[in-house]
């Protein structure tokens, strides 16, 4: 049987069958991505063939043998099952994965973590102010997507929050990714505002939801999937910051086809096996104007005739998309990227 993964509690993955059941599962075996250890070998999004776990072991099943066993003497037919109320299978094999987005499980890890699987359209959820999404965490994302070649659509929520400077700031962000071909989306999820639009562009997509704790994420999917009655939260008073109140990724299907994977929020975006060559390729702008530098394995930092920083000299290139290059170059410490 395939089926896809669209929730992962843990040590457990629910599956939807392709027609239509859901059991609770768990992974057989090791799956390795690229010989690379991964803190969930399968994600929300993957497909997967599974076996169901007829005649289960496990303390769940038992409970539920012993209270049935009187009944049904004669004929027992227990069917293991899952706490949650669901039938339990074993994840035997991923099918090959379209794309996914891969960060580095924490600082200094070798762990990578990945967010999710299969998806038509990373949407990355941030903030201009409570809290504010630094700009080196946007570039970062969209660098990782980039790399696996997935859509991405800037989220910028909580345009009812801002004040003057923050609208100015709210422009030069619309301006400058626009200009970078990427999709970008004013809403609030607190007025409504922007989210006919932003309903439009997810119609038939599965679409990730992915960004830092307390962006609104959750609160988002709740207006798009009504009764997904995702749980939320306030901010913490004293740090202006989320309380990582979504705990397991989940995906949400939007009426009328399509999805919603709401994930966790995270703090920093560590990229995850890139090489110093690579990182150019997944900064468009940069990419396109380095063919112009005197040296073709220019890394654009201190080379004589680099067209890059000419062009950054000219304000053609955005500084802040030129540190964000830096930092990934540099890979810097978890303190920088948040
Ligand atoms: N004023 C205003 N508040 C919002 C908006 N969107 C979300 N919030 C509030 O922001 C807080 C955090 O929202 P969540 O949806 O829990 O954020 P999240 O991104 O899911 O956070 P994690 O699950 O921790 O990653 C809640 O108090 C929401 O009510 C918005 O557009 N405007
Ligand atoms: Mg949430
Ligand atoms: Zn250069």
């Amino acid at each position: 049987m395939t089926g896809t993964v669209i929730r992962n509690t843990g040590s457990w993955y629910d599956v939807r069958t392709d027609d239509g059941q859901l059991f609770a599962c768990k992974v057989k075996g090791n799956f390795r991505l690229r010989g690379i250890r991964s803190t969930n070998p399968v994600a929300v999004g993957d497909r997967v063939a599974i076996k169901p776990t007829d005649t289960g072991d496990s303390p769940a099943a038992k409970v539920q043998a012993s209270n049935d066993k009187p009944a049904a003497k004669g004929k027992i037919t227990v069917p293991e099952v899952f706490p949650s109320g669901l039938p339990t299978a074993l994840i035997t094999e991923i099918l090959d994965r379209r794309n996914y987005i891969i960060r580095r499980a924490s600082n200094l890890s070798k762990q990578s973590h990945i967010i999710a699987a299969n998806v038509d359209l990373a949407g990355l959820v941030v903030t201009l102010a409570h809290p504010e999404t630094s700009t080196t965490f946007i570039d970062r994302f969209i660098a990782s997507a980039e790399a696996y070649r997935v859509p991405v659509a800037l989220i910028i929520n909580k345009v009812d929050l801002y004040d003057e400077a923050d609208l100015r700031y709210l422009e030069a962000i619309m301006f400058l990714y626009r200009q970078l071909g990427y999709t970008c989306f004013a809403v609030s999820a607190e007025t409504g505002e922007g989210l006919d639009a932003l309903r439009d562009e997810l119609h038939g997509k599965t679409t990730l939801f992915s960004g830092n704790s307390g962006v609104g994420k959750s609160t988002l999917l709740n207006h798009l999937v009504p009764d997904a009655r995702a749980k939320t939260a306030e901010l913490s008073a004293a740090h202006d910051q989320g309380q990582h109140t979504t705990t397991f990724s989940e995906m949400y299907d939007l009426d009328g086809g399509g999805g919603i994977i709401d994930t966790p929020g995270i703090r920093g975006f560590g990229t995850f096996d890139f090489d110093r060559e690579e990182v150019s390729h997944f900064f468009r702008e940069i990419f396109a104007i380095g063919h112009d530098c005197r040296f073709g394995n220019c890394t654009h930092t201190h080379e004589p005739g680099c067209a890059v920083r000419i062009a950054l000299d000219n304000h053609e290139i955005a500084e802040s998309r030129y540190q964000s290059y830096l930092s990934m170059l540099e890979d810097k410490d978890e303190g920088k990227y948040r």
